[in-house]
């Protein structure tokens, strides 16, 4: 089967990707790499980032890999915390303090509109592809929900009444900007096998 690293240091990530792509391509994380690194995201872009990331583990590896990265984006916020939403309350904080600070920051606020936007970038054969998925929805006042990670207690997805962390893996796989972008990634690799000169 085509190996694929996943140039990632969140395990609930991988454990969604590793949901969205099945068998088709076996799903290597960095920790099944046994590769221990903190891989920077020193950009003002998603897209510079995942391509930040995906390059540091193509040069140390020099194998076909991809990154991800991702951001939530609140209307009312002009789009914070976006590319800064694993740091928003401060480095090395948990998805609780950020949670807690994106609720004060709209406590009284009416417009709770938001996307989930995921980069996708692959470097198969030493050329790079970016794919993108966005999921729109709506931050609520509460958390509600245990399952998940991030942000997923406050975010309901336009087309459902329950948050991400309401749902199973399949029902956030429906709606999800992860799947949108991995969605994207299968189709191009299914056309652009390993030894495809693309
Ligand atoms: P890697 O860089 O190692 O992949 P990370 O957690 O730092 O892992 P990001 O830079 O993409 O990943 O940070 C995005 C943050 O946004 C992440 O830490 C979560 O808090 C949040 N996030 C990402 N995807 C999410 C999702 O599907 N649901 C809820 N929150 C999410």
């Amino acid at each position: 089967m085509e190996k694929l690293i996943f140039a990632t240091n969140n395990q609930n990530k991988v454990e969604e990707i590793k949901s969205l792509i099945g068998d088709l391509f076996e799903v290597v994380s960095l920790k099944e790499a046994g590769i221990d690194i903190e891989i920077p995201e020193p950009h003002n872009t998603l897209e510079e980032n995942a391509t930040e990331k995906s390059r540091t583990i193509y040069q140390l590896t020099n194998q076909n890999c991809f990154s991800e990265d991702t951001g939530l984006e609140v209307a009312a916020l002009n789009g914070e915390p976006g590319v800064k939403s694993a740091r928003y309350a401060g480095e090395a904080v948990s998805f609780s303090n950020n949670l807690d600070k994106l609720l004060i920051n709209l406590k009284g606020k009416t417009d709770r509109r938001a996307q989930f936007k995921t980069v996708i970038s692959l470097i198969l054969n030493g050329k790079e592809h970016q794919f993108t998925g966005i999921c729109q929805g709506r931050v609520i006042d509460f958390e509600r929900g245990t399952n998940g990670f991030g942000y997923d207690p406050v975010f309901v997805p336009d087309g459902s009444d329950k948050t991400f962390a309401e749902m199973t893996l399949e029902e956030k796989n429906f709606f999800s900007h992860r799947k949108k972008a991995t969605a994207q990634l299968l189709a191009f690799l299914s056309l652009n096998g390993k030894n495809s000169s693309i």
